[in-house]
């Protein structure tokens, strides 16, 4: 269960396809191995988990991670109800939804119809509640910036994501250990939270949007 409602608080969820860094990213965000990332040929994590940090000025931050989504509609379905019933669980609802691409596979036709099929579960809604995160920044090299690469060679099927999800990007380096380095990309992350918190009138996403 989510720590308690509080101006402090946010929740998110982690979505996307398995192996792109979810619960990598997840554990950048809370400072800490909370949930299990590993270098595997198959799946990971298995079941929806919550976790809490909070931090030293106070703020708390619930963090959701989740199994990989499949291409398959009649098998996503199955995911998203157990995601839904997660969602219920953030009783203050999710702040926002953070749709974890790497930078390291190619966009396929697949990674866009797993975006479809959350609008067309979670209702087109869910978009507005989006931030692409591109994990595995460390394959940008050092001076390249994600608009370099994008500019370069973008497939339209990931320009009709971005712009659903109103261009709300971030790069992402799970890779780093270097604590200062992590916290400037959390600060960073946390950053475009508030964005999403601001852009929805400050009302959370809840299921019974759709
Ligand atoms: N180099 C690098 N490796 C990363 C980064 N993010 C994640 N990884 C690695 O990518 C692999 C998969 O990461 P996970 O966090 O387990 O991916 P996941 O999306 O949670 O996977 P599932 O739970 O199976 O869906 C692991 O070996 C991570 O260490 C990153 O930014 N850079
Ligand atoms: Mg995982």
């Amino acid at each position: 269960m989510a720590e308690s409602s509080n101006s402090r608080s946010r929740t998110v969820v982690l979505l996307g396809k398995m192996g792109n860094g979810k619960s990598a990213t997840a554990n950048t965000l809370l400072g800490r191995e909370a949930f299990e990332s590993l270098h595997s040929l198959g799946s990971v994590t298995a079941a929806c988990k919550l976790d809490t940090s909070v931090f030293d000025d106070g703020r708390i931050l619930n963090v959701i991670d989740t199994p990989g989504l499949f291409d398959s509609y009649v098998e996503s379905n199955a995911m998203a109800k157990e995601i839904a019933q997660w969602i219920n669980l953030a009783k203050d609802g999710i702040h926002a939804v953070l749709f974890v691409l790497s930078l390291r596979n190619r966009f396929s036709e697949e990674e866009a119809s797993a975006f479809e099929v959350l609008c067309h579960i979670f209702g087109a809604k869910i978009a507005d509640y989006m931030i692409v995160v591109f994990s595995h920044g460390d394959a940008l090299g050092k001076n390249a910036t994600l608009d370099d690469y994008l500019a370069k060679n973008c497939p339209h099927q990931l320009t009709d994501t971005l712009k659903k999800c109103g261009n709300r990007t971030v790069v992402v380096n799970n890779w780093v250990e270097d604590e200062e380095r992590l916290s400037k990309q959390r600060e960073e992350l946390l950053s475009l939270v508030e964005t999403v918190v601001e852009v929805n009138g400050g009302n959370p996403y809840t299921n019974d949007l759709f």
